[in-house]
């Protein structure tokens, strides 16, 4: 690459401007001129008549002007674009050997630090000029940092530079090699160790304005405090580019932790960021950790450096105005955090050698396993793994079990410099070589799991070997290539459950037809006539526009009484109702903690992620149903929370208290996040049934409003017309009993679930669906909605980015039973009721 480029910048540089072409133009256009008559190109016969001298004139003409514009065209290109001088900034660390680390050098305004820095950086500049690649691009390097070990210096280093060489330039620095330098009237720099880095210059540029660049070392005993400008009363700036250089004493390690972050939520590219470093200085790759977005207080943002240094960064757009992030640090003495030798039956891990005893084979089960790096294959596993009988394992991952057919393992644990992540949990036993699963289905991977589990449809040993080999039951159909079965219901949902589409192929229409979603097919053409072809407005509902068009059932209306074909047009951004109406009331469905967390165990919610839930209490049982806030006066529940029985008269309003923006049953009376209202009114549906629990919703009144806050938040509810498809993903959450008949939660649960077809759901139920009840099942077993989830919400996150109420908690065969999925009201049915019996 190099060397062709260096002789395309010869060529140009010696003979394009004036004398190889100027020569060999000048003389043909003269000889040219003498000669040549002009002739209309279809003159054929002329131009037969022409001489060969003339002709070969006319061809050497040609060939001149060709090269003439490729000339130019080339010194545009290159004087417009690669001649072009670029800023490149590097920064980086180098270690000094021969002088010891004297506390004076942490401060940048001592003598100490400045006579120091100045040998650094004429050794810099010494070494620079040795090679010519980089010498004459020099522009000034300066050094911003000390630290122990003998003395590591970092520094920063700018050139301006062609960008026609800039690359040349990279290898350059990568390559270069820090001898010993010897210094002008003041001995010698010995140095042994250098890296530099291409760098952002914006973020380089705060070192050498110091605006935003704070210097501070850990103190024994209290943990320092550190914040973005203006947290909490203002806005962090925009465009900001802060610093912090964090330090511990020698030998001590620095614990770092966020207890507040609410940034720019992430973007694919810039946006607002936290950059963490276990350096001093922002390198790439000592980057612990890239933060963005909100995090809840409950996510435990804790960082641990390797050495007594760390480097905070924000860097901050133009765009939003956030609150920004508090934190702290302190120091610990340096440890060594893993390795060792266990003899023990049984126990629990972070990374060692395991031998049990020699009559017994050994295994390891991760409970919890995250060593994700972004951008690293999950294949190789090249910088963070574990590895254990030569194979790695790294990335995020659901628990597994490695076993081994000997009494001895060995588990190697090995983190690089650049990015962290949680790590893992593992548990290590011992087994009969005989019977690894006393009582139980033993999995390919060792793992042990229920019998009644085997054959059941669910990937339950995660590496499906508990599905090898069925015997599918009516319940359930056969995948093509895997041979798995899986239950009915994830026929036609529009997922690829079989992996390999079986599930999904029988269930398109013809060519040229249109699938409706209640599985009929009509064709195209019929598509957006203004005729409900479908039956249930399928092919009216999403014509791609907002055109005006007739009201029918499966049309949204305008609140001026157009109506409109297109899906969903809701909050979408666009003003679809000449009145703007479609735009309105969209103050819902948001979460201030919206990021996705990960979480031990999986199922507990985060605190703040679910802020319309609502908790109803009575005094005589505590907890009993959930509730979603939809304003700051009214929740939405079910109606069978409201039925009286011999005991207690749950109809009164007064019998129950609403907790909102709650997390944990235990701290309901002491969180200062939860709002407690009493009930004003309840109103049951009149038509609620019961016996098939048909219209299952009520509307309560809370006795005074809230106020909305990051933990208190109302669910958006969507119109009788939004569709929320088969197969889509969407989430169930309550206090209930965790297993059936088992006991409810202290904190909040969630679960990702899937909207599951009404007619396979209405077969695995034995016909007991109404139209007023949707089903949604979990996908990999074991998890529903169970007893005190009632009147809950099930939320779908949109594509609009909110969140919308599809169904309340209703009713069960059991809870988290095979094939048994939850069924829940669908609140797009009894959108009129909500208007008539709140307001809304
Ligand atoms: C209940 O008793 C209940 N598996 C709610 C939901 C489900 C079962 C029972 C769904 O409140």
């Amino acid at each position: 690459m190099r060397s062709g480029k260096d002789s395309i910048v010869c060529h140009c540089y010696c003979r394009c401007p004036h004398v190889i072409l100027g020569c060999s133009v000048g003389a043909s256009l003269n000889g040219f001129e003498e000669m040549v008559e002009f002739l209309p190109a279809s003159d054929t016969k002329k131009v037969e008549k022409m001489s060969p001298k003339t002709k070969l004139l006319i061809a050497g003409l040609v060939l001149g002007a060709l090269l003439l514009s490729l000339t130019v065209g080339l010194l545009v290109w290159h004087f417009a674009y690669r001649n072009v001088p670029v800023q490149k900034v590097y920064t980086g660390y180098l270690r000094v050997t021969n002088y010891p680390f004297i506390n004076a050098y942490e401060n940048p305004s001592s003598a100490e630090f400045a006579d120091l820095s100045s040998k650094v950086v004429e050794m810099l500049q010494k070494t620079y000029q040795t090679s010519p690649a980089i010498g004459p691009h020099f522009v000034q390097c300066n050094v911003t940092a000390f630290s122990e070990g003998s003395v590591i210096s970092y520094y920063w280093s700018e050139f301006s530079v062609p960008t026609y060489l800039e690359a040349n330039l990279d290898a350059a620095m990568s390559d270069l090699k820090v001898q010993t330098v010897t210094l002008r009237q003041r001995g010698a720099l010995y140095v042994d160790s250098f890296v530099a880095y291409s760098t952002d210059p914006q973020m380089a540029r705060t070192f050498r304005d110091n605006k935003c660049m704070f210097f501070l070392h850990a103190t024994d005993g209290a943990a320092t405090k550190f914040s973005s400008p203006g947290f909490p009363n203002a806005p962090y700036p925009p465009n900001s580019r802060c610093q912090w250089a964090l330090r511990a004493d020698a030998s001590h390690m620095i614990v770092l932790h966020f207890k507040t972050f609410k940034l720019e939520s992430c973007k694919a590219s810039k946006g607002d960021y936290v950059n963490v470093y276990d350096s001093l200085t922002a390198v790439e790759p000592r980057i612990m950790i890239k933060l963005c977005g909100t995090y809840p207080p409950s996510y435990n943002l804790t960082f641990i450096s390797s050495q007594n240094v760390m480097f905070v960064t924000l860097v901050s757009d133009d765009r939003e105005k956030h609150p920004g992030f508090k934190a702290e640090f302190s120091q610990i003495p340096r440890t060594t955090l893993c390795g060792g030798t266990i003899r023990d039956a049984n126990g629990v891990i972070s990374s060692v050698f395991f031998q049990v005893p020699e009559d017994k084979f050994v295994k390891v089960r991760f409970q919890m396993f995250y060593l994700y790096e972004p951008g690293v294959s999950i294949t190789s596993c090249p910088n963070d793994y574990v590895e254990i009988n030569n194979v790695r394992y790294c990335g995020e991952r659901a628990p597994f079990v490695v076993s081994n057919n000997s009494s001895k393992m060995m588990v190697k644990f090995r983190s690089d410099q650049a990015y962290v992540d949680t790590g893992f949990t593992a548990q290590y036993l011992s087994y009969e070589p005989k019977n690894p699963c006393p009582g139980q289905f033993t999995c390919k991977s060792g793992r042990c799991i229920d019998k009644g589990r085997k054959c059941d449809g669910w990937n339950d040993c995660g590496d499906s070997s508990d599905e090898v080999g069925c015997v599918c039951s009516d319940k359930q159909f056969r995948c093509k290539t895997s041979q798995y079965c899986k239950p009915r219901f994830f026929l036609c949902d529009g997922v690829n459950d079989c992996g390999d589409g079986t599930d999904e192929q029988d269930c398109k229409c013809p060519d040229a037809f249109l699938k409706c979603r209640n599985g009929k097919c009509v064709p195209e053409a019929q598509k957006c006539d203004n005729t409900d072809n479908c039956g249930d407005g399928t092919d009216e509902s999403d014509c791609g526009s907002a055109k005006p068009t007739d009201c029918t059932a499966y049309t949204y209306k305008c609140q001026n009484g157009q109506c409109l074909n297109k899906l969903n047009p809701e909050c979408d951004s666009v003003a679809d109702c000449t009145d703007g109406s479609d735009e309105t009331f969209c103050d819902c469905g948001k979460r201030p903690y919206s990021r996705k967390t990960r979480i031990v165990g999986g199922v507990n919610a985060d605190i703040g992620e679910w802020p319309w839930q609502v908790s109803l209490q009575t005094k005589k049982d505590g907890h009993t149903c959930g509730a979603s806030l939809v304003s700051p006066t009214i929740l939405l529940c079910a109606a069978h929370c409201f039925q009286d029985t011999s005991g207690i008269r749950y109809s009164d309003p007064s019998v129950w208290t609403a907790y909102l923006g709650l997390h944990d049953q235990a701290t309901r009376t002491t969180s200062k996040d939860v709002v407690i209202r009493k009930i004003k009114r309840i109103a049951a549906h009149k038509q609620f049934n019961d016996f098939t629990y048909d219209n299952d919703i009520s509307v309560l009144e809370l006795e005074s409003p809230v106020t909305y806050t990051d933990f208190i938040q109302p669910i958006c509810i969507p119109e009788s017309t939004h569709v929320f498809p088969v197969g889509k993903s969407i989430w169930v959450t309550g206090w209930g009993a965790v297993t059936e008949g088992g006991v409810g939660a202290a904190v909040l649960q969630k679960a990702e679930i899937r909207i599951i077809n009404q007619t396979e759901c209405n077969k695995l139920l034995d016909g007991q669906l109404t139209s007023r009840m949707i089903c949604a099942g979990y996908v990999s077993g074991g998890i529903d909605a169970c007893q005190g989830d009632s009147g809950g919400p099930l939320s779908s996150v949109e594509a609009n980015g909110k969140v919308y109420l599809a169904g309340v908690v209703s009713w069960g065969e059991g809870c988290a039973r095979r094939n048994k999925p939850g069924i829940y009201t669908k609140v797009t049915e009894m959108r009129d009721w909500i208007k008539q019996n709140a307001g809304l």
